[in-house]
């Protein structure tokens, strides 16, 4: 499964695990609630202007007020006002926390890539950058494949943690139905669950800098035979950067002020 946008596409993205699942489907009562007042009220004008208009009634109604009928237009709005936020709460705390999560990984968002971290697999951790239009390989896709894609087991419930560490940047990955603030000096928790193997297409949706538009993210979804082998041959290419946390000191010291921000995050890579 790949999920991606589609050109020309209008509808959300196909559903590639349960929360997309959910948000599909709040989507589509939101879509008949909308539908069915606006034929109504499109109605209701319609007749006002059918039979009200001032050939057709040429004396005006001195009428003021109508108690029943204000207490229905007051009380009807706050129902339907109900019928909504009861699933929208049920699904924003559905997205809010991971139970009984099989693994963690870190995000951190950085100007202009992102930084995963398995802190369950050995603690190793890596960057994953675009690939430049003159690097693309048949089959990729421009401004959204990377060199690195964050893989993840199939049918397992990861816990994600996201963490900012120079300014706010936000982890989306629409087909997931993932969505979180990557904020500096706070950590957010979240979580998603791939139903299907394939490739999940997202980007930073929080403008964060000159690059934002160039720092997207790709998911990877293995069964967990192959999702083990990565994570050998990942401990092995990424050793180098066991246990080394990211290094938040260091940017804030950048962040900070003095001059030469772009040389020090370039000194560290
Ligand atoms: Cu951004």
């Amino acid at each position: 499964m790949v999920g991606a946008p589609q050109p020309w596409g209008i509808g959300l993205q196909a559903a590639g695990g349960p929360i997309k699942e959910r948000i599909h489907d709040f989507n589509d009562l939101l879509l008949w609630i909308i539908i069915i007042t606006t034929v109504f009220v499109a109605a209701l004008l319609a007749v006002c202007l059918w039979k009200y208009n001032h050939k057709t009634n040429p004396v005006a109604s001195q009428n003021s007020h109508n108690t029943a009928l204000e207490i229905a237009w007051t009380v009807v709005p706050v129902l339907i006002l109900l019928v909504i936020a009861i699933p929208s709460f049920r699904l924003i705390y559905y997205q809010d926390r991971a139970r009984d999560a099989d693994l963690t990984i870190n995000v951190t968002g950085r100007q202009w890539y992102w930084n995963y971290a398995y802190p369950d697999n050995g603690n190793f951790n890596f960057d994953s950058r675009m690939v430049a239009d003159a690097d693309l390989q048949p089959g990729q896709l421009r401004n959204l494949d990377v060199d690195e894609p964050l893989v993840v087991p199939v049918n397992r419930t990861i816990r994600i943690i996201t963490h900012g560490q120079d300014v706010i940047h936000s982890f989306f990955v629409p087909s997931l139905g993932v969505q979180r603030y990557s904020i500096p000096g706070r950590t957010i928790e979240t979580w998603m669950r791939a139903d299907h193997t394939g490739t999940f297409y997202g980007q930073c949706n929080q403008i964060c800098g000159t690059n934002h538009a160039f720092m997207p993210i790709v998911v990877r979804a293995l069964p967990q035979a192959e999702f083990d082998a990565w994570v050998a041959s990942a401990r092995t290419r990424f050793a180098d950067s066991t246990g080394a946390a990211p290094a938040p000191v260091a940017i804030a010291e950048a962040a900070r002020g003095n001059a030469g921000t772009e040389v020090q995050l370039a000194a560290r890579q």
